[in-house]
């Protein structure tokens, strides 16, 4: 008798424990007191620290190696048979040479520690839209931010029966050297393999690797859509709740939309929010022939640098208990810190994300401020502790989208929010948006990265076949959702952002859905329909009508440049990009030499 009832499940951990090595198999069962077991195991073994359990109870604190402190995108991999599946944007390896080069690494990679397996649901447990996973892994971190971020337990076994289908992830922390790191993907094999990393999106592998990079691919065969996107609900007062999608490239914030508190002037309306989910999407047509969604996750991996009780409270309140705090600031009475939170850190004692003494204020020998978290320092909370999360979270048919919205950092390019002709036009609009570099970055500034459906990262394939795969849905669909763009980070002359944002997106969010019941007209301009400012309610705030039209403002000598740029990145597709993604372009280009920057 094995491990679990399960027999393909039992003689794949046999292999792999053959392989690495451990010293003993634990199966975690998504229970508390093996959970207590497994935080004291962890704090004894120094992966993690308790934290003042009074002010913080449940919380804990952990610190990764100093060189692994994000998603590793060049040691990402894609292992297909042919390397054309991979695509353009892809790192890829054969199958053969991936399992062999990690095979190395992972052997024996796990002597002295126990294995771990998680047997994890992707969405609810038994759900249609759900997907099981089995995670194996020496790290309890690891465990911990699983029970958090997945539904872990028992029942998911019980679901997954004596031969159901499972993505087997394998991950070792080995010894973190960054030069034997590598995060492959094996999308004919349902298989990921992660060694060398213990941070986050490499390592959390149902996340990241599971519900984008191997969801796509099987999205694609199975029809339907795995999605790097928030899900939000609107509820009106009436009582109606809308429910938009929404996809914009990491550190744009998508956390802060799916948290949205209605700003002042529109307080009296009495919209209130649901969140639904903050970073992926899984979308199915259903028989009513809408597109539904659910989030895949049970919980947030949210930046805390930027987070405060002024621009996401909800995500401060989230944090109070049961969570982890990774690469913070450490005070001495076991409470946390980060940069632009609340509060002030310990004027003595408080210790760095690498550990080190640490004093706000502290400048390195170029007179340069020393952060004292990694600015993508991070908390590991449950979703169901945010004040906003939605009662419909644990529905097994998912929420009803009524809207898609795409986005990005464009200081100068996009209007504030403008909404596509068709679902080909829509899909058009994913496929060629990007995101610019601030003054805040390194790098150049207003340099464009090409950022399809905020999928760059994640797409488990062709990205070509990906915008084919986005067309076709939409046939499929007797009600699409409306498309959008918005561009939340429009400069002005002097770099200053035209659109205050956060609370203030609702009365763009208001805009969207009026648009979706078709309650009020707007202007056609070449590059999809813009808003009639009279449409948009700003009761409560204060915006000169100038800066308004330079918000909307469509600049077709900006947009013409804008094409070549997105001709280039069409070309690195080859044949292989969807002919009406061309056809789409060109009838840019008409319509900006027919129009310009006028309105029809
Ligand atoms: P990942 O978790 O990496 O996928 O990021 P995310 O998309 O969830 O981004 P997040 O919500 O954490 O926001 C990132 C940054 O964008 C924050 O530090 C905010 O300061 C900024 N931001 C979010 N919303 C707005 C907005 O409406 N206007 C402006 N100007 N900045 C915003
Ligand atoms: C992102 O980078 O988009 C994240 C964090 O959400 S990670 O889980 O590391 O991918
Ligand atoms: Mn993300």
């Amino acid at each position: 008798m094995g491990i679990t009832s399960h027999i393909g499940l039992n003689e794949w951990i046999d292999k792999m424990a053959k392989m690495c090595q451990p010293d003993n198999i634990v199966l975690v069962d998504g229970s508390k007191e093996q959970k207590a077991a497994l935080t004291a195991e962890g704090c004894q073994t120094g992966e993690i620290q308790m934290l003042d359990q009074k002010v913080l109870p449940g919380c804990v604190y952990h610190r990764t190696a100093p060189n692994d402190v994000a998603r590793v995108e060049h040691l990402t991999f894609i292992c297909t048979p042919l390397k054309d599946d991979a695509g353009p944007t892809n790192n890829w390896m054969s199958p053969e040479e991936g399992y062999r080069k990690a095979g190395e690494y992972f052997k024996g990679s796990m002597k002295g520690r126990t294995m771990y397996v998680i047997p994890f649901s992707m969405g609810p447990v038994g759900s249609s839209f759900s997907k099981i996973g089995v995670e194996l892994t020496d790290s309890i971190y690891v465990v911990l931010n699983m029970l958090i971020m997945t539904r872990v337990g028992d029942d998911v076994l019980e679901a997954l029966g004596t031969a159901g289908d499972f993505t087997k992830c394998l991950h070792s922390k080995a010894q973190l050297d960054i030069n034997k790191r590598l995060i492959l993907h094996f999308p004919e094999d349902n298989t990921i393999w992660s060694v060398n990393s213990g941070y986050g999106g490499n390592v959390l592998l149902g996340k990241k690797c599971l519900a984008l990079r191997i969801a796509s691919h099987l999205a694609r065969k199975e029809m339907w859509m795995a999605e790097h996107m928030l899900i939000l609900g609107i509820e009106e007062p009436n009582g109606r709740i809308e429910y938009v999608a929404a996809a914009f490239p990491s550190a744009c914030g998508k956390t802060n939309l799916a948290m949205l508190i209605p700003p002042e002037g529109l307080k009296s309306k009495g919209y209130r929010i649901w969140t639904v989910g903050d970073d992926i999407a899984w979308m199915r047509v259903d028989t009513d022939g809408r597109l539904w969604a659910i989030n895949p996750e049970n919980g947030f991996f949210g930046v805390a640098p930027g987070t405060n009780m002024k621009s996401n409270p909800s995500a401060v309140k989230t944090v109070q208990k049961n969570t982890i705090f990774t690469n913070v600031v450490l005070n001495p009475d076991g409470t946390v810190w980060w940069e632009d939170g609340d509060g002030e850190p310990a004027a003595e004692g408080a210790l760095d994300w690498q550990g080190k003494p640490w004093k706000k204020g502290m400048t390195d020998a170029d007179g340069k401020k020393i952060p004292g978290a990694h600015p993508n320092s991070r908390f590991t909370a449950p979703l169901d502790q945010c004040p906003s999360h939605s009662f419909r979270t644990e529905h097994h048919h998912g929420v009803p989208i009524s809207a898609i919205i795409f986005g990005g950092r464009r200081a100068k390019l996009a209007p504030l929010v403008y909404e596509a002709f068709d679902w080909q036009h829509g899909v058009f609009i994913g496929a060629t948006m990007a995101s610019e570099r601030t003054a805040a970055q390194v790098g150049a500034l207003g340099e464009v990265r090409r950022d399809p459906m905020a999928m760059l990262p994640f797409c488990g394939y062709n990205m070509a076949d990906y915008f084919e795969h986005w067309l076709r849905m939409g046939v499929r669909m007797r009600w699409q959702p409306k498309i959008f763009h918005v561009n939340w980070f429009r400069q002005d002359e002097n770099g200053k952002f035209m659109w205050p944002g956060f609370g203030e997106n609702l009365r763009i969010l208001e805009w969207i859905l009026a648009r979706c019941r078709h309650d009020v007209d707007a202007d056609k301009t070449a590059i999809g329909f813009v808003p009639k400012l009279k449409d948009i309610d700003m009761t409560g705030i204060k915006i000169e009508k100038e800066t308004m039209q330079k918000l909307f403002e469509v600049k077709p000598d900006d947009w013409v440049k804008e094409m070549a740029g997105i001709k280039e990145f069409f070309a690195t597709f080859g044949d292989r990009l969807p002919v009406s993604l061309a056809a789409q372009l060109e009838a840019l280009g008409r319509r900006l030499e027919e129009l310009g920057g006028k309105k029809m």
